[in-house]
Formats: C-alpha cells, structure tokens, sequence
C-alpha cells in the first residue's frame, strides 16, 4: 500500500499554509526560516496535528459503527479539543479523561481555553488526579468500559492519537503535501523543525520523508525537539511509530537509526512547564511576526529552532521549515507567564 491509498475523511481545509518568517529569518542572520500552518488547516475548533492524523481514523470510525469517542490528555490538552470537534462534526457523543498532567497552579487552569472549548462542543471532560504519561491509561481503559456498560459504542482514541495503529498516517501525507508545496514555490526544505511528545507527528513526518527519498528526492533532516521531557519514551514511541508507519504505506527497508532524530534541551525539567527559552520564543515570534505559538509545545520547538539556528547546527545556508502545529487556546490558562 501507498499512502494514497488509504482513506481520508476530509476535516481540513486542504492543503496548510506555507509562508516566509522574514523577520525571524533576519533577526537570526543565517539559515531562511519558513512556517507551514497546522494552527490555521481546519474550521473545526482552530485545528491543529490532531485534525491532520483523526483524517486517517475517522473512516475506520465510522466502519466501526461507534457512537461514542473516547480520548485523553492533560487539562489543557490540544487534541481532546480536536476529538471534540470532530465528534460534534460527525454527530457522536464524546468522553474526555483530562489528567493533572501539569502541575500548574494558575486558578482557572482546568476551566478556560481547550477545556472551555470542548466542554461548549458537547463533550464530557472529566477530571482526572493522575500525572503525566504518554503511554496507554487505566483511566481511559476505563472511560471506554463505562460507555460500554452503558449502552454505547465506545471508540477509543489513545493520547496523541499516536498509539492508534493509523495515528502516523497523516503526518507520512504531510510530507508528500510539503514536497508538491516545494514544486510550486520553487524551494526545498532541507531541515523541518517540530515539536515532539506523544510521537505520531515526528514519527509520520519520518516515514514520509523516508517514502520521498526512496523515491529519487534529495536527504533532508526531520529535528523533533522534545517538549515531553520523558526524552527515552518519546525517542522510542518515535522510532516505533515511524517503523510502523513506514511498513503501512509500503517503503521498501527498514527507517534507519539517523533518520530518527529527537533533540533534548528545550523542554525544561518538566512536560508542560515553560522554561524561560520558551518565554523568549513566544515573544519573539509574536513580536517579530504576530505568530502565536503556546507554551507548552511550540514555544519549546521555536527556542529549539532559535539555539540550533544560532549555534550553527543547522547551517547559515540551510532552508528550515518549522512545523507550527497549533495549541494557542493553552496560552489562555498560562497568563502568568509573562509578567505582564
Ligand atoms: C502536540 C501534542 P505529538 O504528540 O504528535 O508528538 O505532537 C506534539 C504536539 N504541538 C505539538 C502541539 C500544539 C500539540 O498539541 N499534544 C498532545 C495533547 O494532548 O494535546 C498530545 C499531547
């Protein structure tokens, strides 16, 4: 199979925008620095990654007759939001498991931003004590069971959408869209820069590439920079769901060790926490471009991006492409943050 060949359920709004960040570029003095906007690709509650990957999952939704999603992630979790979205749009009713992934004391922190937004979608988002964990969950074994024992048709959508067996899908597809938006810009990317935590996004990205360089393209470099600050269990769901994913869609080897590329360094000590590169990264884009970016996973990506720019470790010649992958709707339960 090719990744053509599987089934999309349209939820974005085609292909998502790629554009020049000339003031970022010229602000750093080496390396062209380009954007491409998972936080603008969908009408369905800002989009974002999630909206991408739940293309490839929704048929296999709908083949399963299921009345019900049912998903995970922290309080301020950017993908709950999306499954919301995307039940009300296919008319299901939604089960949420919002864990104390972060341990954040700004007041309204579990009631504003993708919670708000979920909760006025329809969904049912409940509380959830435990910490942060990108593996599979009693908790939401259990939220499947509770829809089952009442009668409905539970589908389950594992954190990230990443451990679902399609989860790297539309992240291989995203890299097929990046080399058609480079035919008709006239640019090749030879870095991409994305944040990484759960993993399908690094990991689809990876597989695709792979699929375009076997394919006669040219070698670029895929840096996820991890936000998770669980680097060994990123690292690993990474390489396991680029592995994975690049069988499904049918590439000819084994993904190589250096094709999978996960930097330390920018998360801080903790998975949701700024740190204070963070900081500076979102002030930075806001005020050099108005781009938005969060600071629990872009902000991280961006510093990254910013120390590797800088130091020289993606070259002064290079064309980067940072993937923003949305999450703006956090920044409404960080407003202590910045101090202003
Ligand atoms: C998220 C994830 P992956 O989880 O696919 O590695 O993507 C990382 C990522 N940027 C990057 C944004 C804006 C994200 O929301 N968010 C999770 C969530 O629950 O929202 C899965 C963790």
């Amino acid at each position: 199979m090719a990744i053509t060949d599987f089934e999309r359920y349209p939820l974005t709004f085609g292909p998502s925008p790629v554009h020049r960040l000339d003031r970022i570029t010229a602000h750093l003095g080496g390396a062209e620095i380009w954007a491409k906007r998972e936080d603008v690709n969908s009408g369905l509650a800002f989009g974002g990654n999630k909206t991408r990957k739940l293309e490839y999952i929704v048929p296999d939704v709908l083949a399963a007759g299921a009345d019900t999603l049912v998903s995970i992630g922290g309080y301020q979790s950017n993908h709950t939001r999306q499954v919301a979205a995307v039940a009300a749009k296919l008319g299901l009713k939604c089960r949420l498991v919002q864990e104390k992934w972060v341990d954040w004391d700004d007041p309204v922190n579990d009631q504003v931003g993708n919670i708000l937004l979920s909760r006025i979608m329809g969904a049912e988002a409940r509380l959830d004590p435990a910490g942060f964990d990108i593996g599979i969950r009693s908790s939401w074994e259990d939220a499947l069971r509770e829809v089952s024992d009442s009668g409905g048709t539970p589908y389950g959508i594992p954190a990230g959408a990443s451990e679902h067996p399609l989860g790297g899908l539309g992240f291989a597809n995203w890299a097929h869209e990046v080399a058609a938006q480079e035919q008709e810009l006239g640019v090749f990317f030879d870095t991409i820069v994305v944040c990484t935590v759960t993993g399908s996004t690094h990991a689809g990205m990876i597989a695709g590439f792979a699929d375009l360089l076997d394919a006669g393209g040219a070698q670029r470099r895929v840096i996820g920079i991890d936000a998770s600050a669980t680097l060994d269990k990123t690292r690993d769901q990474v390489a396991r769901i680029a592995r994975h994913t690049a069988s499904l869609i049918g590439l000819q080897r084994e993904v190589r060790d250096a094709e999978i590329e996960v930097l330390a360094g920018w998360a801080g000590d903790l998975y949701g926490i700024p740190v204070e590169s963070t900081i500076e990264a979102i002030l930075l884009s806001g005020r050099l471009e108005g781009m938005i970016i969060d600071p629990v996973y872009e902000g991280k990506s961006m510093a990254g991006l910013i120390s590797l720019v800088t130091s020289g470790e993606i070259h002064r010649d290079s064309t980067v492409l940072y993937a923003h992958l949305g999450g703006q709707p956090a920044l409404n339960a960080y407003s202590g943050i910045f101090g202003f």
